[in-house]
């Protein structure tokens, strides 16, 4: 009998952009960090580990999910990994691996193993056991006079600045210093590979919402729906969900981030559903307001959703290079506002690897490439329901592109899908 379990290597997970991507990210973060902390600083960056107890990362499809900045900078998949980039080193961008415990690849697989192949597939100057992070990591602090640069946020913080701040205690002497500020503005546009994924994660999203919509008025709770979504998003690519389905019947359409889905489905109420799939990590983020019967007959409902409907085409006709975001929210709430409904969010967010991702704020001026949400919304809880709308869309040369067209949203489209049209 062999004392471990013979396996094949396992199949690369991860690394859906060229090689020569990551090696430019790792490259420019090296670049800015000398420029923004007076001279060369090595960047201590974590992977999240295999099983997450952080919700915001709780993976719905049960696989691993890479912290998104870990994943930005080198692809690589693996849960536990760390990656120390380390300007005067001979190899400035090492990974270290977990190799595990060879009992356990019985049971769990086996891991990717820091050798020669790795390297090679993940394009690194070096990969190497995590039992050689600890002297390579001091040596690194060392000759950066006593400094490290870590990334972490305090608003939607993540994985990534969890992890930031268990190591803080381990790092007592060193001073760290924070690099995601300088690299924020390098994952705000997107290049053509990073859109082929963001419209592969909306293709799925949309065969989900596609296969739900007909259901819909035969369904009874929002568990029903928020399961039967799941499932279609799933078997369309067995990849992450963007993030909880959030479904609203009636008055929890209301609850902006509303995560119970434990309610009943009224039956002609408003539902209200904000879901999207990802695809290689790239997230898609759409929210549908749906009467549950499939017919827009409630004139009161009707008239809010023609409202809500109008302050997105506004948000899509302005959206353009050149503009802030304020200056959007201004022009596609203006409807909304008029009517005498508060605003009680703002209209967009970046869209990425987090499907809120770093970077917005109101002076964000818009550039092609981005891709953001146009979403706005009225909630009405007095009158029993919330309706929002929400599109992803690309900013282009000259305005910008409707990422999520094909999802129906005017009432006779919506009324046609939802009779399996
Ligand atoms: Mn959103």
């Amino acid at each position: 009998m062999p004392k471990t379990h013979p396996v094949a290597p396992p199949p690369l997970r991860g690394c859906a952009l060229p090689l020569a991507t990551y090696r430019r990210r790792r490259q420019a973060a090296l670049r800015l960090a000398k420029q923004a902390f007076g001279g060369p600083v090595p960047i201590l960056v974590i992977a999240s580990p295999w099983s997450d107890p952080v919700l915001d990362l709780t993976p719905v499809a049960g696989r691993h999910r890479q912290d998104p900045w870990f994943d930005w900078l080198c692809g690589c998949a693996e849960g536990g990994a760390l990656l120390l980039l380390d300007p005067q080193h001979r190899q400035p961008d090492t990974l270290f691996l977990e190799v595990g415990d060879p009992a356990r690849v019985v049971w769990d697989g086996a891991r990717l193993p820091p050798n020669a192949a790795t390297k090679k597939a993940l394009g690194m100057s070096a990969v190497a056991p995590m039992e050689e992070l600890k002297g390579r990591l001091a040596r690194a602090c060392d000759a950066a006079g006593g400094r490290l640069a870590m990334l972490w946020r305090d608003r939607e913080p993540g994985w990534q600045s969890q992890a930031v701040a268990q190591w803080r205690r381990k790092l007592r002497g060193i001073e760290l210093l924070n690099a995601e500020p300088l690299l924020v503005p390098l994952r705000r546009r997107k290049d053509a590979d990073e859109v082929a994924l963001t419209r592969r994660a909306i293709a799925v999203t949309w065969a989900g919402l596609k296969a739900v919509l007909p259901q819909i008025p035969r369904m009874r709770t929002e568990a029903e729906l928020a399961g039967a979504l799941i499932g279609a998003y799933l078997s369309a690519g067995y990849d992450h969900l963007a993030f909880q389905p959030i479904v609203g019947s009636a008055v929890n359409g209301a609850t902006l981030h509303y995560k119970h889905n434990d309610g009943k489905l009224l039956a002609k109420a408003p539902v209200l559903i904000d879901s999207g799939a990802t695809h290689a990590g790239y997230c898609a983020d759409v929210t549908r307001t749906l009467p549950q019967h499939g017919r827009f007959d409630d004139p009161r409902f009707r008239e809010v959703y023609e409202l809500v409907l109008r302050a997105n085409a506004l948000g899509r006709r302005h959206a353009r290079p050149g503009i802030t975001l304020r200056e959007l929210n201004e022009l596609a709430w203006k409807p909304i506002l008029d009517a005498g409904f508060p605003r009680l969010h703002g209209l967009s967010h970046l869209i990425g690897l987090d499907v809120h991702d770093p970077g917005t704020s109101p002076d964000l001026v818009l550039e092609a490439g981005m891709i953001i949400s146009n979403e706005p919304g009225v909630y009405l809880p007095e009158e029993g329901f919330g309706i929002r709308i929400e599109d992803d869309l690309l900013i282009t040369a000259d305005g910008c592109e409707e990422l999520t067209r094909m999802i129906p949203k005017t009432v006779k489209a919506v009324e046609k899908a939802m009779a399996g049209g």
